[in-house]
C-alpha cells in the first residue's frame, strides 16, 4: 500500500470504482475514461510501481493474464479479439504509478499505437 496512490485507494475502497472482478490478489474495474466499448483496468492489490518492480519468481503477472482472459470471455470480447496493454514509465505513457494492464476490446483496434 502506497499512501498517495490512487489505485491503492481503489483497492482499499477509499474511492469508488466500477469493479468487474476481484479476488485476494487482484481487482479489475472499468476505466474512468474508456478508449473502447470494453476498457478494464486490472491491478494487483499489492503496490508495485510498474512491471519493472515485480521480483523474479512472483506469479502476479501470470495471474493478471489469467484474470484478463476470464474478463475477455465474460464480456464477449474474446470472440472477436482484444488487446492487453501494459504502459511502463514515461515513454510508455504510464500515468498511474501502480502496475496495471488495460484490457481493451469491442471495436477494431488500430496498430501501430501512437
Ligand atoms: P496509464 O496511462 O497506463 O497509467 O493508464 C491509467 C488509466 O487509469 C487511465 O486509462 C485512466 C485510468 N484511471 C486513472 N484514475 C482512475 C480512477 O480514479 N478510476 C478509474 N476507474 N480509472 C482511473
Amino acid at each position: 500500500m502506497s499512501k498517495d496512490c490512487i489505485f491503492c485507494k481503489i483497492v482499499n475502497k477509499e474511492i469508488p470504482a466500477d469493479v468487474v472482478f476481484e479476488d485476494d490478489q487482484v481487482i479489475a474495474f472499468n476505466d474512468i475514461a474508456p478508449q473502447a466499448p470494453v476498457h478494464v483496468i486490472i491491478i494487483p492489490k499489492e503496490h508495485f510501481e510498474s512491471i519493472l518492480s515485480v521480483p523474479a519468481g512472483n506469479d502476479i503477472i501470470s495471474h493478471m493474464h489469467t484474470v484478463a482472459n476470464r474478463i475477455a470471455l465474460k464480456t464477449g470480447i474474446a470472440k472477436t479479439g482484444f488487446r492487453l496493454v501494459n504502459n511502463c514509465g514515461k515513454d510508455g505513457n504510464q500515468t498511474v504509478p501502480h502496475l496495471h494492464y488495460h484490457l481493451l476490446g469491442g471495436r477494431p483496434l488500430l496498430w501501430p499505437p501512437g
